[in-house]
């Protein structure tokens, strides 16, 4: 017997970014012919994504580990590294994405409603991307990003348009499967049904589906019988069907006892109060049944109820309760707020902000900011060049001004990133205060006599020339 999972642990890693290259051209004659080291490429997606063929989330159940594929390094003559491959994990329709902590990350309703889960590291510039006029011949490359990834939780709300709800043994599945070609299991002893089957009804030209839940019992809101925690799948119903058997001996219960039990169940599990109402009286083949459904027949309707007699076993009744559910249900759905059409593509929050914060606690200043953090990431810590280049670029976002401002001096310690993860480093300031004196590695604008116009405006066309910022720009993520 395959077991049905409804909630799974998944751990993703998209891929990591590609290094970029560092090279030289070479030719005969011709030993520097200028930096010509590709960039590497972007680490693959997870993606996951509505695909409506897909039921369950087992495959997850038994491969919870899910990596995409890294991006390949640069290499020299200005060959760029292939990009990694995303990886898209189909799932089913109204998968809910929790992160560890139990928040909701998406809610994915809708064939084709994707979510990235993962996002694949970009890869470093080589050095022929980052030659710039004032840096003509650059003897480093940028590292590739790590993929991010992490642990999330999938749990499965199933989308059906009608809900088959009643105690164990109403006979709730046996009904799905006479109006559906759906086969549930069904057996005359109580809780057969251990997870919700799904079924589709085609009733003249309305196709609805239409779900069932393990029974209920009274106390199921405190956990009794298989509890409430399938009623999460009734959640997303637009009709429900209470399903009462009419040919039960057992003394302490009659039809209309337990539809007051299971709607006090209901009110327990709340926020199903607006949901229309149908009620279902089955095994009217058995001769006491239909007695006991003709009695009870006015009571209900009394409650306002439409009633349908069907019985399962002798397919009566049932195309009456098809198409009456089909009214329903176009109702229910034209009273829907209109659905996007489209794809709905979820990405985790963007934070790719301008800003960075600078703290300072027992005298270690702290930089915190998704662009410094993510350049220390690039950064080959052992190529003083690439060093150099890094604190250029922290010093044109203006970090070094702030951490003067926040009154860091020389030798001070500077971490950049969190606690757990930071580089931190003796704080050389490359510049003063003031944008003006703003300049790059190797030049001190304090040594100058004050510069005329033109140079300034050179100087600030050289930093808006800086070929990561349009590569950022190029890859918004
Ligand atoms: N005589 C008669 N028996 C029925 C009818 N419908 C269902 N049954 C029987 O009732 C028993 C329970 O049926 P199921 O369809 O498994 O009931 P269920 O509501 O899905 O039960 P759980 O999954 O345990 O909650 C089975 O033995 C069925 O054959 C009916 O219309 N007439
Ligand atoms: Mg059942």
């Amino acid at each position: 017997m395959t077991t049905f999972v409804d909630r799974v642990e998944l751990h993703v890693a998209a891929g990591n970014g590609g290094h970029g290259c560092a090279s030289v051209h070479r030719e005969k004659f011709k030993p520097l012919g200028g930096p010509d080291g590709g960039n590497g490429g972007r680490g693959g997606d997870v993606t996951l994504v509505v695909d409506q063929s897909v039921t369950t989330l087992l495959d997850y159940h038994h491969h919870p580990h899910r990596k995409a594929t890294n991006g390949q390094p640069g290499a020299g003559d200005n060959r760029s590294g292939k990009d990694g491959q995303d990886l898209v994990l189909p799932v089913p329709d109204g998968t809910v994405v929790y992160d560890k902590d139990g928040n909701v990350l998406a809610d994915m309703v809708g064939h084709g409603t994707t979510y990235v889960a993962g996002e694949g590291g970009r890869g470093g510039l080589g050095n022929a991307a980052l030659a710039s006029a004032r840096r003509k011949a650059p003897g480093f490359a940028l590292l590739g990003e790590p993929g991010k990834g992490g642990d999330i939780v999938l749990e499965l709300k199933t989308v059906a348009d009608v809900a088959l709800v009643g105690y164990p043994s109403a006979g709730k599945s046996s009904l799905i499967s006479v109006l559906s070609a759906a086969k549930p299991k069904i057996a005359d002893y109580p809780f057969t049904t251990l997870v919700p089957n799904l079924g589709v009804v085609t009733a003249g030209s309305t196709v609805y589906t239409i779900a069932d839940v393990p029974g209920l019992i009274p106390g199921a809101s405190q956990g009794r019988g298989l509890g409430l925690e399938f009623l999460r799948h009734v959640e997303r119903c637009s009709v429900l069907v209470h399903v009462l058997d009419t040919a039960t001996l057992e003394s302490d219960r009659d039809p209309l006892t337990d539809l007051d039990v299971i709607e006090e169940e209901l009110a327990q599990y709340g926020g199903l109060g607006d949901r229309p109402r149908v009620v279902v009286l089955n095994k009217i083949d058995i001769p006491d049944g239909q007695e006991l459904a003709d009695m009870i027949r006015p009571d209900l309707e009394a409650r306002g109820y439409r009633v349908f007699e069907v019985s399962a076993v002798a397919h009566l009744g049932l195309k009456e309760l098809s198409f009456a559910l089909a009214e329903v249900v176009s109702k229910a759905r034209a009273a829907k707020p209109k659905e996007e059409s489209t794809r709905v593509v979820i990405r985790p929050r963007a934070v790719d902000d301008e800003g960075f914060t600078i703290t300072e606690e027992d005298g270690v200043y702290r930089v915190r900011g998704e662009k410094p953090e993510r350049w220390v990431r690039q950064t080959d810590f052992s190529n003083d060049e690439a060093v150099g280049y890094l604190a250029d670029r922290l010093s044109r976002l203006g970090v070094e001004e702030k951490l003067m401002k926040a009154g860091a001096r020389a030798g001070d310690a500077v971490a950049i990133g969190p606690e757990e993860n930071a580089v931190v480093f003796d704080w050389e300031p490359t510049v003063m205060a003031g944008a003006e004196m703003l300049g790059r590695r190797g030049e001190d604008h304090r040594l100058d006599a004050p510069r005329p116009a033109a140079t300034r405006r050179r100087d600030r066309e050289a930093q808006r020339d800086d070929p990561q910022r349009e590569y950022d720009e190029f890859n918004p993520f």
